[in-house]
């Protein structure tokens, strides 16, 4: 790898020379089909795991051939066939993740654990104490093994932490923790073994800290010069793969001709998998199936997830369409709120593989009781309370549906994403696109303002999401779109955010048809029809649109519901152009980096032979949401629709 690297043929590597015997042992002493969570040192996992080195330097290259076809560089890639997650550059996100397979183990009553790996630096970051903290209160097994080496880049653990070892931790978690050496490949691998078999018969986590050292740079370009020489000397004694020689040369299981031919052999291996390693074509870019991989496809081929659906009583099995028709005909009056509950209650009926986590959401029902009643109806398996701990439980979230599972999480309020953010954005919007793992994984999003709540109960924050590639956002405005679009979320496979207006939860009500039907994602909904301007809108902007249509007569509005945020129905757009002529942009969410803008930059670029006037945007002002009434109402875009239409009605 050293000699690869310096003649420019991988891009970056982290070396794990020195830490060997972490990965390997720890890899040994687990079945081929649990899952581990590796990081930027552990090749040995990889190795481990025996997978191919011709499509590892294939990887390393960032050829199409390799794990990933070219989209992640050094170790951030993983494999479903050799249950290997791969890791995102953030480090402590990948620990909540074996959370969320431990968790899928538990429910499926099977004897397996899952393990992760971090670093002494990592052990600093939130993301540590989150996902060791919901291990902990769940009861889940899995490992969280420390790699402490000394450093972290350039940061000795003297300047990273207090405490006196890593391991000891464990206890202010409530679970066991050891320290262990981790140079010592028959210590790690005799001590993961039996603590494997600890998780599984107490169903308990456990804490490992493995003392090595990092024999080389963080990664080769930043050099070693802050390491004193003195522990280069130390640690060279303790080389795992040299000690472990030695015993067994002393304990005569391998003779000097053992090594020598051993060492032969892997030397003409690793040559001639190099040398397929470098056969690749050279890349050619193709856009289409860039875009393509983005999302998983509904009818997913992952085995695993098939697995466990075909675990499902047949009366769970009934097909969507029969469903739609045989009770098409019957519809009910329900409130906004009735419609989200609704949609739930079918989907955790119709899939017996639905989890749902968040706070307070089991006997409590929730903050605004949507799953009130589930608990006695499902169970405290499935409607779980969460721990204050939402970057957990969105990595928790995608780790169960690496084991098959679907995963409903409820932020309490949208403004709490922001804890669970990097989750998100960097693992359940990227990992399709990055290796072929879905996140079948559904957030619902309490938001919006209009009820005095103040700036940190009411943000509009949709756009954060709209902007990352990798997710579906949903924003119902209707009882009957919050159902269908709900169960359509959760039957997609992909990461959805769905977002549901506190202020419509008890306001707004109609017609929804009973029974179990989707809302199709991606569709706008025409509300209705009119001549003189159109208005695009979303969310409680629906109704303000409405009101103020309903409220000047004498206009005759065209209003579009857009319904899924993204992606967008361009298709609707463009008609209601085409309808007017003049479009107004409507929506809560402040105007600068809004939804509206970027509406208004596709009409300006796709439909300006249809415009009669300046594209306008009516949206909230340019600072948080205020508390107190009268200024909540002034910072909200209802308080200038009028002037705004009549504006773009003066064209
Ligand atoms: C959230 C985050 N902050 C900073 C970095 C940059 N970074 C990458 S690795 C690293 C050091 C990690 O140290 P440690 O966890 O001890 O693992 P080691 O590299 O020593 O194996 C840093 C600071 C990062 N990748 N992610």
């Amino acid at each position: 790898m050293l000699v690869l690297l310096r003649q420019g043929r991988i891009s970056k590597w982290f070396s794990g020379i020195g830490q060997e015997a972490i990965a390997v042992g720890a890899t040994m002493a687990l079945q081929q089909d649990e899952w581990i969570m590796p990081l930027h040192r552990n090749l040995g996992v990889f190795t481990s795991r025996n997978m191919p080195l011709n499509k590892l330097f294939k990887q390393w290259q960032g050829s199409k051939d390799g794990y990933s076809k070219g989209r992640e560089r050094s170790f951030h890639f993983g494999s479903k066939e050799h249950h290997i997650c791969g890791m995102i550059s953030h480090l402590g996100p990948q620990l909540a993740i074996a959370d969320g397979v431990a968790l899928a183990h538990k429910l499926s009553n099977e004897a397996k654990i899952s393990l992760a790996f971090t670093g002494d630096g990592g052990t600093s970051e939130g993301d540590f104490h989150e996902a060791l903290n919901v291990a902990a209160v769940w009861d889940l097994p899995v490992i969280f093994i420390i790699e402490n080496n000394g450093y972290g880049l350039s940061t000795p653990t003297s300047e990273q932490y207090r405490c006196f070892s890593l391991a000891e931790r464990a206890k202010g978690y409530g679970m066991e923790g050891i320290r262990i050496d981790g140079n010592n490949i028959l210590e790690v691998y005799d001590t993961i073994k039996g603590i494997r078999k600890y998780c599984i018969e107490n169903q308990k986590p456990y804490l490992i800290e493995c003392m090595t050292f990092r024999m080389r740079g963080h990664e080769e370009a930043s050099g070693v010069k802050y390491v004193p020489k003195h522990l280069f000397d130390l640690w060279e004694k303790k080389d795992p793969i040299k000690n472990y020689e030695a015993y067994l040369l002393a304990e005569n299981i391998l003779s000097e001709n053992d090594v020598a031919a051993l060492h032969q052999e892997y030397k003409e291996y690793i040559e001639n998998e190099l040398k397929v390693g470098f056969e690749s074509p050279a890349m050619v870019a193709n856009t289409a199936e860039e875009i393509n991989d983005l999302f998983a496809k509904k009818t997913t081929d992952n085995p695993l997830q098939t697995s466990v659906e075909t675990r499902q009583p047949s009366r769970f099995k009934k097909p969507l369409a029969a469903q739609t028709a045989t009770q098409a005909a019957i519809t009910t009056e329900q409130r906004f709120i009735d419609g989200i509950k609704d949609g739930l209650k079918l989907s955790m009926q119709q899939h017996e593989n639905l989890i749902l986590m968040g706070q307070d959401i089991a006997e409590y029902g929730g903050a605004f009781k949507i799953t009130e009643g589930f608990v006695e109806e499902f169970g405290k398996a499935r409607v779980r309370n969460t721990p204050i701990c939402e970057s957990a439980i969105v990595g928790a979230a995608l780790g169960l549906s690496m084991q098959g599972y679907k995963a409903m999480m409820e932020m309490q309020f949208a403004d709490f994403a922001t804890v669970g953010f990097n989750q998100i954005i960097n693992n359940l919007a990227k990992i399709h696109y990055r290796w072929g793992q879905n996140a079948d994984v559904v957030i619902r999003m309490p938001t919006g303002g209009g009820v005095g709540a103040g700036p940190f109960h009411s943000q509009s924050n949709e756009a954060w999401f709209v902007h990352t590639p990798g997710l579906k956002v949903v924003y119902p405005s209707t009882p009957a779109d919050a159902k269908g679009l709900l169960i359509a979320a959760i039957n997609d496979p992909n990461p959805v955010l769905y977002f549901e207006h506190k202020a419509l939860y008890r306001s707004v009500s109609g017609p929804v048809t009973d029974g179990y039907y989707e809302t199709e994602i991606g569709k706008a909904r025409l509300v209705q029809t009119g001549n003189d301007i159109s208005i695009i809108t979303y969310g409680a902007g629906v109704h303000w649109a409405m009101d103020y249509a309903k409220n000047h007569p004498h206009y005759s509005i065209y209003i579009v519901d857009l319904r899924t945020l993204l992606p967008l129905d361009y298709d609707a757009i463009k008609a209601a152009v085409a309808a007017t002529g003049k479009v107004l942009l409507l929506h809560e969410d402040s105007v600068t980096g809004g939804l509206g803008g970027e509406i208004a930059a596709w009409i300006a670029q796709h439909c300006f032979h249809l415009l009669d006037a300046p594209i306008m945007r009516c949206a909230s002002l340019d600072t948080p949401i205020p508390f107190n009434l009268e200024l909540e109402k002034n910072f909200m875009a209802y308080s200038r629709l009028g002037n705004m239409v009549e504006q773009l009605m003066q064209y």
